[in-house]
């Protein structure tokens, strides 16, 4: 694939991602969401945090607090349930460019992932219909 054809899908991808459908990322979403934030080093460490419905359980991120450094990739898995993981701007550092938001993610094994590209600090991240429930977390970057 040329530079030029692979900038017209990832172009693409993220007009699809935007529209609110269906959640329809998978691998090839993550790709270009890695591409983009390839001005900073990858270290080749992959965070994983699992989505979970689950009786008795409730509705968790596991785990939920995530200590990762830049260059790190972040990846929600879906276990079960519907969910998805976003990083609100009013409740995150102003100024600072948050993580993509993921799209509602319903199948089992669904992956949304980003590079780590933000300063030093603690973030905070939820999941939009389960936020009342305490679906909640925190992602610190650290030198
Ligand atoms: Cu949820």
């Amino acid at each position: 694939m040329t530079k030029h054809a692979a900038l017209i899908v990832a172009a693409l991808l993220f007009a699809a991602c935007g529209d609110g459908g269906p959640a329809t990322v998978g691998n090839e979403g993550s790709a270009a969401t890695t591409k983009a934030a390839a001005s900073v080093p990858l270290t080749g460490n992959v965070i994983e945090v699992r989505m979970i419905s689950e009786p008795g359980r409730g509705e968790i991120f596991e785990p939920a607090d995530l200590t990762v450094r830049r260059g790190d990739v972040v990846r929600f898995v879906l276990a079960s349930g519907v969910h998805n993981a976003r990083f609100p701007a009013e409740k995150n550092p102003a100024g600072v460019e948050l993580p993509p938001e993921s799209p509602y993610m319903q199948l089992p094994g669904q992956k949304f992932e980003f590079t780590v590209t933000q300063p030093p600090g603690k973030y905070n991240y939820h999941c939009d219909p389960h936020v009342m429930l305490g679906m909640v977390g925190t992602m610190t970057v650290i030198e």
